[in-house]
């Protein structure tokens, strides 16, 4: 019989860490959640996990290095999944010291704390492609990083100090490089839920307009649940390593909308350019979609496109949901959490 196994999992709350817990929880592990002590609201993504009692939630902050050293210490975890950050690229440009001491230092902490340990837990850490910034697409775990924004800069130094803390402490650590990963869950403030939201609630009656930014930047979506799977996967291998997770498919915002309409029957026509550029409903005539200025950040990310063939080729992983399926799976939860 195998013992079981206990994970300890930052940024428990959001989107990846409600998912990879549940995950987890599956596989028969014990996990524990670092929550901020800030955190109003635990029920809103992890509810169905509570009353497992192989389920436990800890207070603490990533900025903390004392909450952080006293919860490893009791936990004694055989995996960390380090997935808190400010996670807001957009955000990052107002709060860029904020950013770097949850993302950047964040991680140091947590990887100085492994590093005195007489047995140290296997290491996720959370890196983005964000890191790559505006390099050429495909990107892959070769492609130069050239970040364009405080968010990639902040990921890109914890990346590093992963990579060092492996090659010179012999750390079980990895970076998952994950492309962009949605889900019914995925936080409001992302352009796809954003979205979503937008088209159930104008299927309803219940909003006129959706404002968005760049409707050209181009993303690679795939669905978070075949990401926490990937997490999980990677820390099986038997040597530590970096890894693209990605869908090798890339779209606009704009494509991602029109989709998005399409599952509610509603076809869109766009008309003129730039600022004017405008969704129309083409049964009716009515703008449903428009550009705000304000959504545009002092500098964008243009084209997203991850070849995740190490992965593949490594330990097998392959996402499992496609573009219209990821669209449709979100959009159909968002009409059915307003019908209520
Ligand atoms: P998310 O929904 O924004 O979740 C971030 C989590 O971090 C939340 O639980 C948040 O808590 C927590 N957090 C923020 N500041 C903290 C602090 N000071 N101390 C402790 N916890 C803190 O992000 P996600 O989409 O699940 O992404 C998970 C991780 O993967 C993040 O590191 C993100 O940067 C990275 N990533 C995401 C994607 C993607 O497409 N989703 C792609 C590549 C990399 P509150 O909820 O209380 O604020
Ligand atoms: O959904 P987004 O905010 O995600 P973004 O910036 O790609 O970052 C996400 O993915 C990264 C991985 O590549 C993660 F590391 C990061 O933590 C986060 O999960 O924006 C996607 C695109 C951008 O080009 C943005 O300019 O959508 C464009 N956009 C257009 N209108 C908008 C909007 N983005 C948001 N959030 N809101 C808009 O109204």
């Amino acid at each position: 019989m195998t013992a079981q196994k206990t994970a300890f999992i930052t940024g428990i709350t959001g989107q990846d860490g409600a998912l990879l817990a549940a995950f987890l929880l599956e596989k028969g592990y014990v996990v524990h959640g670092l929550r901020l002590y800030s955190a109003t609201d635990d029920a809103q993504r992890l509810s169905a996990l509570l009353p497992n009692p192989s389920f436990r939630l800890h207070t603490g902050d990533m900025t903390d290095g004392g909450s952080l050293r006293h919860l490893i210490t009791a936990i004694n975890p055989d995996e960390i999944y380090n997935l808190a950050a400010q996670s807001h690229v957009q955000a990052s440009f107002a709060v860029p010291e904020a950013t770097a001491n949850i993302n950047a230092l964040g991680t140091v902490r947590l990887l100085d704390i492994l590093r005195d340990r007489e047995r140290p837990a296997r290491f996720y850490q959370a890196s983005s492609s964000e890191m790559f910034g505006n390099a050429p697409a495909p990107q892959n775990e070769q492609t130069p990083m050239h970040p364009c924004n405080p968010y990639g800069a902040a990921k890109l130094y914890a990346y590093h100090m992963v990579r060092i803390y492996r090659e010179a402490y012999g750390l079980f650590a990895c970076n998952g490089i994950l492309f962009n990963h949605e889900s019914p869950v995925r936080g409001e403030e992302f352009v796809t839920r954003k979205i979503t939201r937008a088209v159930a609630a104008v299927h309803a009656g219940r909003q006129d307009v959706l404002t968005l930014g760049n409707l050209d930047a181009r993303r690679d979506w795939g669905d978070a649940r075949d990401y926490v799977a990937g997490m999980w996967i990677m820390l099986r291998h038997p040597t530590p390593g970096d890894y693209v997770l990605a869908t090798g498919e890339t779209h606009s915002v704009r494509d991602f909308v029109t989709a998005a309409f399409a599952c509610t029957g509603i076809m869109l026509d766009w008309t003129g350019s730039g600022l004017e550029e405008c969704g129309i409903d083409r049964a009716t005539g009515t703008p449903l979609v428009r550009i705000d200025p304000a959504l545009f950040r002092p500098q964008e990310l243009h084209t997203l496109c991850g070849d995740a063939a190490l992965a593949r080729r490594t330990f097998g992983w392959t996402p499992k949901t496609g573009f219209e399926g990821l669209v449709r799976t979100m959009v159909e939860a968002d009409i059915a959490q307003l019908a209520g």
